[in-house]
């Protein structure tokens, strides 16, 4: 008997400074629809919102997919790495301006913390810019560690948050 292929819901953060950045994730939805092994479940609208971190930089578009795959973490990592190159990120500063940044937010309800890659992201319960569009496809969602999605909002300032394109 064939074992059960394992599919996993995970979700990805999206943002982009720089070179279009509106469409940059559209270039970059499409990418993450064609990986293998996985499909695309849903995606946010697409948010325009001011950098946070660092200043002086071009204010970023954000959104969120929502895919099923059977890569595992790491495989889905390296895939999402090998988007970003394609559209011509540059690795400098680390929270400098940039063409295409996607995060693995959550894969399936796994825990684990290493240099390479920690699930759920470290940063994504603090996010404003990741949790609104990740509500709009994942309303009851529980992020491990951390609790349910729509609590998480209610400590978040979401000022200058705004949707400039719908799904
Ligand atoms: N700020 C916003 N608004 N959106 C981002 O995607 C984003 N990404 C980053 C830093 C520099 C932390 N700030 C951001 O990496």
């Amino acid at each position: 008997m064939n074992a059960a292929i394992v599919h996993e819901r995970t979700y990805v953060g999206l943002g982009s400074n720089l070179a279009n950045p509106l469409n940059q994730l559209r270039c970059a939805i499409d990418a993450l629809a064609k990986l293998p092994n996985t499909r695309l479940l849903s995606q946010s609208s697409l948010y325009s919102s001011p950098a946070e971190g660092p200043a002086g930089q071009p204010d970023y578009m954000n959104a969120v997919a929502e895919l099923e795959t059977c890569l595992s973490p790491a495989d889905l990592l390296e895939a999402l790495q090998g988007i970003e190159d394609a559209q011509g990120r540059r690795r400098g500063l680390r929270w400098g301006a940039r063409t295409l940044d996607l995060d693995l937010l959550l894969w399936g309800t796994q825990l684990q913390s290493s240099a390479k890659l920690s699930l759920p992201h470290p940063e994504m319960h603090r996010r404003a810019f990741v949790l609104v569009p990740l509500r709009e496809v994942a309303p009851a969602l529980e992020i491990p560690g951390h609790g349910l999605i729509t609590k998480l909002l209610d400590a978040v300032s979401r000022v200058g948050l705004r949707v400039v394109a719908l799904p």
